[in-house]
């Protein structure tokens, strides 16, 4: 068993900040303080003038999706080894069931997928139709395969999207089982339409794509599954919350006390919608992503969620396509298959962007690349913090290294990078992973199949309380004479 002191560095929780030392034996963090002495055979590690924070916790990735007619080219291995290069220690993936196919099928299939992950890795199960099948199938995943999430697509007309009928009764079943119900916003129906009157008006080229999925579209989307979740009584987590018209839906919820979480993208925080405007194909085509990069007045109010709260979780939604993928659409900019990677870029894009520009404190970074995904997902405090008998999921932050972002550097397995040239300073100096040193100061040295499944077990049933409905006296049928 290898057993590692962390000596000198100042530990950084989501809630507090010391100069301590961390001592791991083998998978385990078993003491947090000063002054630890080395135990005989120890590998001793100095700290000084660094960090050392929770590994990351990225809630939202796609490796190798199979998503509009082609496979995405990062896998659970490759993706999981460039995470922690960035100091990224757990994921949490979709599986993404077909229309009409078993839920628990697809689970196994991605479970199968996932065998060969270099980091502890968990999965959202998405909700893409509904029938008695499926209903029973959420319960055999919450209760017996770790499964308290579950995802529903709005957007994607004619392939994953969910109408009413299936929020309604995949948010109500949601609740019965004390899961949450986990949403992607965009109104699919006006999708749809946009890019065919876009379409016809003779845009094909990838500045098509954000003028068929405005502001407004994720909005509405963001406010009707907010209601929804509201008069059912379920807990929704939205995922890559883009812009104001959704943060504004978000935020009147939760200071109505509504249990609404809310996640943003790194890139979202950072790149705006005129990437767009680049004349070569391939530079524009490269952003394609759902919801797509908004206007600059987005950026400032989506860090605004995040310093107040609004927005608790950051993640990537890292789905790779290669610039020959993207290629699909090079007539149609409604066949570029969307998606973009950034699970290496993450943690040093919001320290560089946050930390270093006082947006957010350190605690509040730890907050949201780690600690609030695993509390909303149910992993802390195994998860997102260093404490004795929590997993070894350490980084060694070092403030003051620089790198700079490059699809010819990175480890991720797309020959393209959205942050291109980005200059970042405050990059992961070394990682472990459940006690395993896994990056070190540029050595990737993450081992196939390492990784871990983590069950993430239900909440406590819903309480009734907490639901705005019972400020309504209970619902009584009125007494009447007979009709004549
Ligand atoms: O919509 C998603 O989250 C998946 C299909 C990745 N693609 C994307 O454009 N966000
Ligand atoms: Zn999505
Ligand atoms: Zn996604």
């Amino acid at each position: 068993m290898t057993t590692t002191l962390i000596k000198g560095g100042t530990v950084v929780n989501a809630d507090f900040e010391s100069q301590a030392d961390v001592l791991i034996e083998g998978e385990t963090i078993v003491a947090v303080g000063p002054n630890i002495d080395a135990p005989a055979g120890a590998e001793v590690v100095d700290a000084s003038g660094s960090y050392v924070l929770p590994g990351g916790i990225d809630p939202h990735t796609h490796m190798q999706l199979p998503f509009m007619g082609t496979v995405a080219s990062e896998d659970f291995y490759t993706g999981t080894a460039a995470a922690m290069a960035g100091g990224t220690t757990t994921i949490i993936d979709f599986v993404i069931p077909s229309p009409q196919q078993s839920i628990l099928e697809a689970y196994d299939t991605w479970r199968g997928w996932a065998e060969k992950s270099a980091s502890d890795y968990s999965f959202h199960v998405a909700i893409t139709w509904w029938d008695e099948s499926v209903r029973e199938e959420m319960g055999v995943l919450a209760r017996e395969r770790g499964v308290n999430s579950f995802k529903h697509f709005m957007a994607y007309k004619n392939a994953i999207m969910c109408d009413d009928e299936v929020l309604v009764n995949s948010f109500s079943r949601a609740r019965e089982l004390g899961a949450l119900a986990t949403v992607h916003a965009e109104n699919g129906e006006l999708v749809y339409r946009l890019q065919q009157e876009i379409f016809d008006k003779g845009i094909t080229g990838p500045e098509g794509h954000p003028l068929s999925r405005p502001p407004e579209v994720e909005g509405e989307a963001a406010n009707r599954a907010i209601r929804i979740a509201e008069v059912l009584g379920t807990p929704v987590y939205l995922v890559h919350t883009s812009c104001i018209d959704a943060l504004e839906a978000v935020t009147r919820a939760r200071l109505e006390g509504q249990r609404v979480f809310a996640e943003v993208l790194s890139q979202h925080l950072v790149i705006s919608d005129k990437v767009y405007r680049n004349e070569d194909w391939d530079q524009a085509a490269g952003y394609v992503m759902s919801p797509p990069f908004r206007p600059h007045q987005h950026q400032n109010a989506l860090w605004r969620g995040l310093q107040s709260g609004m927005l608790q979780t950051t993640a990537t939604d890292h789905c790779c396509f290669c610039v020959d993928q993207k290629r699909m659409g090079l007539d149609d900019f409604r066949k570029i298959p969307n998606g973009t990677s950034g699970v290496e870029d993450r943690m040093g894009v919001l320290w560089t962007h946050g930390v270093n520009t006082g947006r957010l404190s350190r605690t509040e970074f730890v907050a949201a690349t780690s600690a609030n995904a695993a509390k909303i997902f149910n992993m802390y405090p195994k998860k997102g913090c260093i404490a004795p008998g929590a997993d070894a999921d350490v980084v060694l932050w070092d403030p003051s290294g620089t790198r700079t972002i490059s699809k010819d550097t990175h480890h991720q397995r797309i020959d393209f990078n959205i942050y291109e040239g980005m200059e970042l300073e405050g990059v992961p100096a070394m990682t472990w992973m459940r006690g395993k040193l896994t990056w070190n100061r540029g050595e990737l040295m993450a081992e196939k199949g390492h990784g871990k499944y983590v069950d993430r077990p239900c909440f406590a049933p819903y309480w009734e309380s907490v639901k705005r409905r019972n400020d309504l006296a209970e619902p009584t049928a009125v007494v009447r004479k007979p009709v004549a």
